[in-house]
Parts: structure tokens; C-alpha cells; sequence
């Protein structure tokens, strides 16, 4: 008797952290805060003729369907004390999180925008927290000068 009850009790555990998993079907990115960027291309030129860079984000979808731009909200002349930046994401649903999407930064310019940095980001990488506060996942390269701070949750 004692003994089918202990296994009752451990199917419920087992199940629980099952379904805990699997309930999650999407993953919404409500802002993404640029942490570090570098000031200058990787042949050490500037990004801009004057002034910093003028900085926004693109987000794909494993499609490389374009699912955010903020390029009509971007921050102009980037220089050090402006970071770190706050973007709010307005539509960044990812609902594939068995595959990769990219986050690329990148500085507008008048004919040609400039891309910056892009991060291609496993959905597996960032963890799905059931209880206690949803803490912002961090993406970082030190090595290339970026890193960037990822809010979210998942539904
Ligand atoms: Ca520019």
C-alpha cells in the first residue's frame, strides 16, 4: 500500500515536469537592452562619416522571415555614455523553439545600412522559469565587443 502510494506520488512529480515543459509553446521578447557595441567596424573604421552610429534591431524567425525592425525608433550618434540602450520589442513572438533566430544589429545609414553584429540564438539556450521571477538572459561575444540583455517570457 505504502509502496503504490510513494509511486503515485513520484508519477504526479515525473508528469509535472513534463508538462511544465511542454505547455510552453511560444517565446515572447518584450525588450532587448544593448549592453555593449562596437564603435568601430572590424577594420577598425567608424560606422558614421560623424557621430556614432545610428543603431537598430532586426528580428528573424528559422525562416529568416523579418519579424521586428525598429528602424523608424532608432538611436542616432550611439556614442558610450548612451549605453545601454532600451529597445522595446512591439511583435517578437518566436513560435519555432526547436530552431535558431538572429538578432542583428545594425547602424542606418542614407543609401546602404551597415550591418553591426548579428546573434544567432538558440531558443533551447534560454531557460523557461515556472516559478520565481523571469530574469533577462544575457548574449554576449567579448571577443567581437558586443553583448546584449534579453527580457522575456515564455507562454
Ligand atoms: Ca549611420
Amino acid at each position: 500500500m505504502r509502496k503504490r502510494f510513494l509511486l503515485g506520488i513520484l508519477i504526479l512529480f515525473v508528469s509535472g515536469i513534463i508538462s511544465a515543459q511542454s505547455s510552453v509553446s511560444k517565446l515572447i521578447i518584450n525588450e532587448i537592452k544593448l549592453e555593449k557595441i562596437s564603435f568601430v567596424k572590424s577594420n577598425g573604421s567608424s560606422w558614421d562619416k560623424s557621430g556614432g552610429a545610428d543603431v537598430y534591431l532586426k528580428v528573424y524567425d528559422y525562416r529568416n522571415i523579418l519579424i521586428e525592425n525598429t528602424r523608424s525608433s532608432r538611436h542616432e550618434d550611439v556614442s558610450r555614455s548612451d549605453l545601454p540602450i532600451k529597445i522595446i520589442m512591439s511583435d517578437c513572438i518566436i513560435y519555432q523553439l526547436n530552431a535558431p533566430f538572429e538578432i542583428i544589429i545594425f547602424d542606418a545609414d542614407a543609401f546602404s545600412d551597415d550591418k553591426m553584429y548579428e546573434f544567432n540564438i538558440d531558443p533551447a539556450d534560454i531557460p523557461v522559469v515556472e516559478d520565481g521571477p523571469q530574469l533577462p538572459y544575457v548574449f554576449e561575444n567579448e571577443e567581437d565587443g558586443y553583448r546584449i540583455e534579453i527580457s522575456y517570457e515564455y507562454r
